[in-house]
C-alpha cells in the first residue's frame, strides 16, 4: 500500500483510547474540510443519520456521541470531496482501471453520472438517465426467461429501496434475489429459525445492562462493532463476566479504553474485557460447546439444580435426545476437535452455570465454517438448558454486518421468501409472484460460471470480489448480456461490464434526498430489530445522482411497461412505500402497524421477536433442542486426504482499516492497528509450531495455493509470514485479497455460506 515498509510490531496498548481518537481525527482530516464533522454530530441520533458502518444497535439512552472511529471512516469516505467523473472514465480504459488495487478504486471518490460501457473504446461513457433505464428495461425484456436475471443486494440499502427492488424482481418473474447475507449470517438465520422459530437476535441493547455473563464467539468487535465494546466495558464494570472464544487473541477483547469515557482516557487506564479467553481451533466451536454442555450435564447430575428444568419442561422439546448425543462424545475427541482442554470447558461451564442471565453473541467466526448451522444450534441448545432465551439480560445475538442487511431481509430481499410474504404481495399488488426458490449468492456464482445467468443487477455491494473464485466470476460477468450496478463508488465488479454495462450512481445515506420539492427520509433495521429513520443532510456529491428508490422504481417502470404498480409513486414518496410495506407485512411480519407514524417517533420502533416473548413459531410449537454429534469428516480432512498433512486452515478476516471489500488508505500506513500491521496487507499470521513444522521462519515470503479438490488452480503470490501467537495449524490473513483462494464448493452445510474461515491451503516458497 505504501512504499515505506514498517515492520510488524506487537500492539501492547489497550484497544480504543487515544489511538482510536487519533484514527477518528485522521478520518476527518485526511479528506479535507468537508461536511463530515458536521455529519458526525448527527450520526445515530434521533432524527439523524443511521451510521452506514455497522448494524450494531444505537444507544437506547441519549448520548451526545454515539459513533466510533470505524463509523467515522465509513462516513468520511462517503462524504469525500473526491469525484470519479466522466472525464476520468474517458481518460482511462476499463482495462487500465482494472490495474488499480481495491483501495485505489475506492480513493477515486464518488461516482457522479450514469454511464454505459462502450466496447469499441473500452471506456464507460456518460449517458442520460432516461436512456439508461430504457436500455436496462429492453435488455431484461429480451431475456428468454425471467430466471436468467439476478437481482443482488448488499445490505446497505434502506427499506424504501429494498422493498421496490424485491417487488421489481418478483413482478418481473423471479426469486433470484441473492444478498450479502448469503455470504454472511445466513447460517445464523437458518439455525435459529429451526431451533427457536425466528432467525433474528432475541437480545436488545438494554439486555447488556442486565446480563450476568456475555459469551462472545468468533467476533472482533474492536474493529467491526466498536460500540459493542462500550457495552461490554459497562457490563464488565458492573461485575458481568465476559467469556471469549476466538483462536486469535484479539486486543480489543483483552483490554479496552473507551474513547468516549474521559476518565479512562486521561488517566491512561483501561478495562480488561475478557475474564476468560479460550483460544479454540478454527471450526472448533462445535466441539467446545459440546464440551461445555457435557460438563454442565455432568455437574448437574452430581449436584442437581444447574439446569432450568421448569423452562425445559414448559418450553422445549428434545432434551433427552441432546443428552443422549452429548453423553456418548468422549472427552479426548472433544479436546482434540476444539483445541481446548477438558478443564477449560469445565471452567466455562461453571461460569455459565453461575450466571442467571447470559447473552451469547457471535459473528463470522461461527457462520463462515462448514458446520456453522450445527454449531449455532448447539450454542442455542446450551442457552436453552438454563432458560437463557426470553428473559431480561439473556439471549442469542447474531451481530449483523451491514447496517440494514436485516431490514432488507424483513422487507423481502431473499431468494427463499416465506409464503405469507408472497401472499401479501399478491393481495396488495394483484399479481401472483413466483413461488419457486431463487438462486442464492453461491448458486449465482455457479450460474455465472456455467452461463445460465444472463443478466446481473446489483443494489450496492461488490458481488464478485466478496465471493469465492473472484477471478473466474469477474470474467463470467463480462459474458453477461446485461450488468447494472447501482453504487456510490467504483469497485472491481463494475469493471467487468456485460454486453450492455450500466453504472448508475446513487445518493449515499448521508445526503439530502429531495423528491419533487419534498425532503425524504429512509428507514433501517439494526441487529436488535429496532427500525428507525435516517435523514441525509449533506449536499449530494453531484447534481446527477438519483436516490436508490428512484433508480430502482425507474428500472422497474421501464422494464414492465404494462405494470399497474405505482412505481413512480414509490420513487418520489417514501411514505407511500412504507404504507405498502405495512400492508404486505400484515400476516407476514408483525410490528409494521402504523409504520409511518411510528418511524417518526424519537428512536423508531421495535419489531417484536416471538422467541424473546417465549412464543415458539417452530414445527413443534416449542423451542427445539437440536443435537449434533461431532463431525467425523470435514473440509480439512478431505483436503489433507488429497494433498497431505502440509495443508493448513486459512481463516480470512478483516483488518482495522477496511469495510468489507472497501480498503481504506491510511496516510500513516496503518493497516491493522491492534494486530500491529503497517504498510502491507499481504501478510499471513502463523503460529510458531506450524512455522517450525513446515520449515519456514518469520518474515519468509511465500505463495499460497488452495488445496483444491476440483482441479482448479487458485494461487496468490508474495505473502509475508508473520509469527503470531496461534495454537495449532490455523493461519490468518485478509480478505478480499485472499478470497481468490476460496472455492464455491466449500460452504456451510444447509445454509450455503462460503466457508471463508476454513480455506485449506498449502504454503509454498
Ligand atoms: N469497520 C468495519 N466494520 C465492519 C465490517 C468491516 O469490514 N469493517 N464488516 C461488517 C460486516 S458485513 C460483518 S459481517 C461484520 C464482521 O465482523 P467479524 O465477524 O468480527 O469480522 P471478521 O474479521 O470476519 O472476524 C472474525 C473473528 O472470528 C475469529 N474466528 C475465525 N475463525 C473462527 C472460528 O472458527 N471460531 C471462532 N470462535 N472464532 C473464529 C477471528 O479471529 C476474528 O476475530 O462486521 C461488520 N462491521
Ligand atoms: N474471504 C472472505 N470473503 C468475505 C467475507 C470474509 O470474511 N472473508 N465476508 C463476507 C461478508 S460477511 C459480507 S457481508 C460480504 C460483503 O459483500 P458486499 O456487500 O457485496 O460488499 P461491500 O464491500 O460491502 O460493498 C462495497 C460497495 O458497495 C457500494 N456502496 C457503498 N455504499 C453504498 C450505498 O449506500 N448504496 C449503494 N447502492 N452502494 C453502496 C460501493 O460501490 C462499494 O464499493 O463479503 C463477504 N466476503
Ligand atoms: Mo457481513
Amino acid at each position: 500500500m505504501s512504499d515505506k515498509f514498517i515492520p510488524i510490531q506487537a500492539y501492547g496498548k489497550p484497544a480504543g483510547g487515544f489511538g482510536s481518537l487519533r484514527g477518528t481525527a485522521r478520518a476527518l482530516t485526511g479528506y479535507g474540510p468537508f461536511p463530515a464533522l458536521q455529519t458526525l454530530a448527527h450520526v445515530n441520533q434521533p432524527q439523524g443519520i443511521d451510521c452506514p458502518g455497522c448494524a450494531y444497535p444505537d444507544s437506547p439512552t441519549d448520548k451526545a456521541v454515539d459513533f466510533c472511529e470505524q463509523g467515522a471512516w465509513a462516513i468520511s469516505h462517503e462524504a469525500t470531496p473526491k469525484r470519479a467523473t466522466p472525464a476520468h472514465f474517458a481518460a482511462h480504459t476499463v482495462s487500465e482501471l482494472r490495474k488499480n488495487e481495491e483501495w485505489q478504486l475506492e480513493a477515486l471518490g464518488r461516482l457522479t453520472a450514469p454511464m454505459l460501457y462502450d466496447r469499441a473504446s473500452d471506456t464507460y461513457r456518460e449517458i442520460e438517465w432516461a436512456q439508461a433505464f430504457e436500455l436496462a428495461g429492453a435488455s431484461l425484456r429480451a431475456l428468454d426467461c425471467p430466471n436468467r436475471a439476478v437481482f443482488y443486494a448488499s445490505g446497505r440499502s434502506s427499506n424504501e429501496a429494498a422493498f421496490p427492488y424485491q417487488l421489481f424482481a418478483r413482478a418481473f418473474g423471479t426469486n433470484n434475489l441473492p444478498d450479502s447475507s448469503n455470504y454472511c449470517h445466513e447460517a445464523s438465520g437458518d439455525a435459529l429459525r429451526l431451533s427457536i422459530g425466528v432467525g433474528k437476535s432475541t437480545v436488545t441493547r438494554e439486555d447488556f445492562e442486565h446480563a450476568e455473563a456475555v459469551f462472545v464467539f468468533g467476533q472482533n468487535p474492536a474493529t467491526n462493532h466498536p460500540r459493542m465494546l462500550g457495552d461490554l466495558r459497562h457490563a464488565k464494570l458492573r461485575g458481568c463476566k465476559i467469556v471469549v472464544f476466538n483462536p486469535l487473541l484479539e486486543r480489543g477483547l483483552q483490554k479496552f479504553t473507551d474513547p468516549q469515557a474521559a476518565g479512562e482516557l486521561l488517566t491512561g487506564s483501561s478495562t480488561p474485557i475478557a475474564d476468560e479467553y479460550y483460544q479454540v481451533r478454527v471450526g472448533g466451536d462445535l466441539a467446545a460447546i459440546t464440551g461445555i454442555i457435557k460438563a454442565l450435564l455432568e455437574a448437574d447430575s452430581r449436584a442437581p439444580g444447574l439446569l432450568d428444568r421448569a423452562f425445559i419442561a414448559d418450553h422445549t422439546q428434545g432434551f433427552e435426545a441432546l443428552e443422549a448425543v452429548v453423553r456418548v462424545q468422549d472427552w479426548p475427541e472433544i479436546e482434540r476437535s476444539s483445541g481446548l482442554s477438558r478443564a477449560q470447558m469445565e471452567q466455562a461451564a461453571q461460569l455459565y452455570a453461575a450466571s442467571n442471565a447470559t447473552i451469547s453473541t457471535w459473528c463470522m467466526g461461527l457462520t463462515q465454517n462448514e458446520y456453522a448451522v450445527e454449531t449455532i444450534q448447539m450454542l442455542t441448545n446450551l442457552m436453552l438448558l438454563r432458560g437463557n432465551v426470553g428473559k431480561p439480560g439473556a439471549g442469542l445475538m447474531p451481530v449483523r454486518g451491514h447496517s440494514n442487511v436485516q431490514g432488507d431481509r424483513t422487507v423481502g430481499v431473499t431468494s427463499r421468501p416465506k409464503a405469507e410474504w408472497l401472499q401479501g404481495l399478491e393481495r396488495v399488488f394483484g399479481f401472483t409472484p413466483p413461488s419457486a426458490p431463487g438462486l442464492d449468492a453461491v448458486s449465482v456464482i455457479r450460474g455465472l460460471l456455467d452461463g445460465s445467468v444472463h443478466a446481473f443487477t446489483s443494489l450496492g455491494g461488490n458481488f464478485a470480489v466478496a465471493g469465492p473464485d473472484s477471478p473466474r466470476v469477474l470474467d463470467a460477468l463480462s459474458r453477461c448480456k446485461l450488468t447494472v450496478h447501482i453504487a456510490t463508488k467504483l469497485n472491481r465488479t463494475h469493471l467487468y461490464p456485460g454486453q450492455t454495462g450500466l453504472l448508475l450512481p446513487c445518493l449515499g445515506r448521508t445526503e439530502h434526498d429531495d423528491q419533487a420539492g419534498c425532503q425524504q427520509f429512509v428507514s433501517v433495521e439494526d441487529t436488535a430489530s429496532m427500525v428507525h429513520a435516517s435523514t441525509g443532510r449533506n449536499r449530494p456529491a453531484s447534481e446527477k445522482l438519483r436516490s436508490e428508490p428512484h433508480i430502482v422504481t425507474e428500472l422497474a417502470r421501464h422494464t414492465l411497461p404494462g405494470s399497474t404498480i405505482d412505481w413512480a409513486g414509490m420513487g418520489r414518496d417514501y411514505d407511500l412505500t412504507r404504507e405498502l410495506i405495512e400492508r404486505v407485512a400484515q400476516g407476514a411480519v408483525a410490528g409494521f402497524e402504523q409504520y409511518n407514524a411510528n418511524i417518526r417517533r424519537k428512536r423508531g420502533f421495535h419489531l417484536p421477536n416471538t422467541a424473546a416473548l417465549r412464543e415458539w413459531k417452530t414445527d413443534s410449537g416449542k423451542a427445539n433442542f437440536a443435537p449434533h454429534a461431532l463431525p467425523q469428516d470435514g473440509i480439512m480432512q478431505r483436503a489433507r486426504a488429497v494433498h497431505g498433512d502440509r495443508v493448513v486452515c486459512l481463516a480470512t478476516v478483516r483488518a482495522h482499516r477496511q469495510y468489507n471489500t472497501t480498503v481504506y488508505h491510511d496516510p500513516t500506513g496503518e493497516v491493522d492497528r491492534y494486530r500491529g500491521v503497517h504498510g502491507t496487507r499481504k501478510v499471513l499470521f502463523i503460529g510458531p509450531a506450524t512455522l517450525a513444522r513446515l520449515g519456514f521462519k518469520d518474515g519468509d515470503t511465500v505463495n499460497l495455493r488452495a488445496a483444491s479438490v476440483d482441479g482448479i488452480e487458485r494461487v496468490v503470490e508474495g505473502y509475508r509470514l508473520v509469527e503470531y501467537p496461534i495454537r495449532g495449524d490455523d493461519v490468518f490473513g485478509y480478505f478480499p485479497e485472499l478470497t481468490p483462494l476460496s472455492s464455491p464448493d466449500l460452504t456451510a452445510r444447509g445454509s450455503n455460506t462460503p466457508a471463508f474461515k476454513q480455506v485449506p491451503i498449502l504454503i509454498e516458497r
